[in-house]
């Protein structure tokens, strides 16, 4: 079977009850791509908000979990607490955590881990800066972050996971990544996949693609054979991501 084309909105920390409530509303108003899994992923505060309003079709994802079941852990919140409040996704890994909060590949991992034994699916984030693209590190720094992953998962566990390359450089830079550029890390990670993992995982894990995607360029990427999907920042704040959840169609 092949695999399921996916696209994630991460408003990331964006948004307020009306305009949130006016996302929601077009995409359960709009006609999306039916083969196509669309996941959205508000701040925290919103998240019940979002689950209520959204169509059922739609998941909905929080963009950070802590790794303990419970504590004394101010600001964080549970895999439990998700699933309580019908969360079912979390993304994980993302570089403005990595980076600005200092998130190690272990600590990621083990929320990573934390997550899928509670039940939540996982969108798991890598990707290489500039300085790491440039001294030609890309493959082995994303090979690090999955490593990391396949230390605490077990093989399947693995299909709770969808792989999100992110190069740094390209974030929110308008700076978006070639299709080549794209196709070869994503190719390399479904090789990792065949290697670290199994040849189930390698076939049937989706790789997803994020970095200034925008409904001008999501229609090459979807060509390439291993680009799965997307993950799409400040376009899935416009009306705009109805056109690269059909960027197939
Ligand atoms: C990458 C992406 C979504 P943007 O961070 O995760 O954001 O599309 O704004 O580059």
């Amino acid at each position: 079977m092949p695999r399921q084309f996916f696209v994630g909105g991460n408003f990331k920390m964006n948004g307020v009850a009306e305009s949130i409530t006016s996302i929601v509303n077009n995409l359960n108003s709009a006609k999306l791509d039916s083969t196509t899994e669309v996941v959205i992923s508000p701040p925290a505060l919103y998240l019940t908000l979002t689950r209520s309003l959204a169509d059922p079709k739609i998941g909905v994802a929080a963009q950070n979990v802590f790794d303990k079941p419970n504590g004394a852990f101010t600001g964080e919140i549970s895999v439990e607490q998700l699933k309580d409040t019908k969360i079912d996704w979390v993304v994980i890994g993302h570089s403005e955590r990595r980076v600005i909060l200092k998130e190690t590949d272990e600590f990621i991992a083990r929320k990573t881990k934390a997550a899928i034994d509670g039940g939540l699916s996982v969108i798991f984030c890598i990707g290489e800066t500039l300085e790491e693209r440039e001294a030609n590190k890309t493959i082995e720094v994303v090979t690090r972050q999955l490593n990391a992953a396949a230390k605490e998962l077990s093989k399947e566990q693995w299909a709770k996971v969808v792989i999100a390359y992110e190069p740094v450089w390209a974030i929110g830079t308008g700076k978006v990544a070639t299709t080549e550029q794209a196709q070869e890390v994503h190719a390399a990670i479904r090789e990792w996949l065949g290697k670290s993992i199994d040849a189930h995982a390698q076939d049937n894990v989706r790789v997803i693609y994020g970095g200034s995607v925008s409904e001008k360029n999501c229609r090459e990427l979807a060509t390439q054979p291993d680009v799965d999907g997307f993950l799409v920042g400040g376009a899935s704040l416009k009306p705009a991501f109805v056109d690269i959840i059909n960027a197939r169609i």
